[in-house]
């Protein structure tokens, strides 16, 4: 069967969401092709901080009504290091403050919105291929729908599949630049019915490994601690989980954890990811499709909302004024967020990581590095503007 849209969206993630809500909104007709059930898509439990940016476009899209009723609001972060816990004042330093609200509930959102509008979203759609997006022509998807061939035709294809996804593998190796690197741990993360250690998040060094105890509300919290990426889930009981956990943070957070059965336990390789050009002819490359950063820094979600911002803005001006300036600058404007953020993240991760090759003298610099931060407005500041999200086109 044969379709045609304006924009086809690949993926219903939360960039491929998104970005057909704010397409929908200018009247823009598109269609997502999503490979995976939407209890499937929501049953991936994710990321849980929000900048300000991305909370600012939530509202603008009439998408943030229970995100404002639900969602904690964050005016800093604490970390603990050598058996202390120091708060960054995030508000303080930055003007800003940072939103806890869990990209499940952000999916959820979206959507229900898509369905009130009754937009059309493709769930299950398997084998998706794309076709003449780099040759002038017109693209088209084809894909398969109950086993049965289905063609998609389109003006543009907006991938927004995620790092496995299919649209970045099918650019040409000679038109695409991927730069990579891949960190020698993991993340085990366990989401429990259970009170935060504190009223913050508290990112822990440790030389057992990093910890993080950030939360989804005031009685269900989202813990992780840096494992070995040889590890599995099943290696890990609840009460190993919690143990570790316990060992890794300062007195008053160890004092305050309350152990409580995991409601999901999973285990996330790091990577920091670009590709280059985010923009292939009628193609464009949206959130995970074209770059992953470690979770450290909790900037990839966020990323991906800017991704989709600008590549609405670009959208919507072609088809409403017939103007190409967005579009032609999209991949310029979002990889300038994109590095800024990768840069963070990586920062982020290389301060509060054990990394297994390290020797004393990187040790010793870490503890310099942290020593230092907690002596310093200007560190904390720097930290601080970073991790609540850099103005747009800063
Ligand atoms: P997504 O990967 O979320 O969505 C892509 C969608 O495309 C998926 O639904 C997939 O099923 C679909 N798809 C893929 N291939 C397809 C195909 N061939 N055909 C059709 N559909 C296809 N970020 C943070 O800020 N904090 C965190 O703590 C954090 N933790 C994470 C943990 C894990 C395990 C992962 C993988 C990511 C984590 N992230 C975190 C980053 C994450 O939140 C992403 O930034 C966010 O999901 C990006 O959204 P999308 O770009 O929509 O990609
Ligand atoms: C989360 O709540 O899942 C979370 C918070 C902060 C991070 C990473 C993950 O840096």
């Amino acid at each position: 069967m044969q379709q045609s849209t304006q924009v086809a969206i690949i993926g219903a993630g939360p960039s491929g969401l998104l970005l057909g809500h704010l397409l929908a909104r200018a009247g823009i007709h598109n269609v997502i092709l999503e490979r995976h059930s939407a209890e499937h898509v929501l049953g991936r439990v994710r990321a849980g901080i929000l900048e300000r940016t991305t909370v600012d476009l939530l509202d603008q899209a009439g998408l943030a009504e229970r995100l404002h009723r639900e969602s904690l609001v964050h005016d800093g972060i604490y970390i603990a290091f050598d058996g202390q816990r120091q708060h960054i004042d995030l508000k303080g330093l930055s003007g800003h403050a940072v939103v806890v609200y869990g990209q499940t509930e952000i999916t959820r959102d979206l959507m229900s919105a898509r369905a009130a509008a009754g937009l059309v979203t493709h769930y299950e759609a398997s084998g998706v291929a794309l076709h003449d997006f780099q040759n002038g022509q017109k693209p088209w998807l084809s894909y398969l729908r109950q086993g049965k061939p289905q063609e998609l035709h389109c003006d543009f294809i907006a991938g927004c599949d995620g790092f496995h996804g299919v649209a970045r593998h099918s650019v040409p190796p000679d038109a695409i630049r991927t730069f990579e690197r891949t960190y020698p741990f993991g993340w085990l993360g366990v989401l429990a019915d259970t009170p935060p250690v504190a009223p913050e998040l508290v990112y822990a060094q440790h030389p057992r490994g990093f910890a993080l105890c950030s939360m989804r509300s005031k009685t269900r919290s989202r813990c992780y601690l840096q494992c070995s990426l040889t590890d599995s889930v099943e290696q890990w009981s609840d009460e190993l989980f919690w143990a570790e956990l316990r060992s890794r943070l300062d007195p008053v957070s160890a004092a305050a954890l309350q152990p409580a059965p995991s409601i999901e336990k999973s285990i996330a390789p790091l990577r920091s990811f670009v590709a280059e050009p985010m923009r292939f002819g009628k193609l464009f490359l949206a959130g995970d499709a074209a770059h992953i950063v470690p979770p450290t820094g909790a900037k990839g979600l966020n990323l991906a909302v800017s991704d989709v911002r600008y590549l609405a803005e670009g959208l919507i001006e072609h088809f409403r004024e017939r103007s190409r300036v967005g579009l032609d600058h999209y991949s310029a404007r979002a990889l300038r967020r994109v590095w800024r953020a990768e840069r963070f993240s990586w920062a982020m991760t290389r301060l509060l990581h054990s990394f297994p090759d390290q020797g004393s003298f990187d040790h010793k610099l870490q503890q310099a590095e942290l020593d230092y931060l907690f002596s310093s407005r200007a560190a904390q500041t720097a930290l601080a503007e970073n991790y609540v999200g850099l103005a747009l086109d800063a």
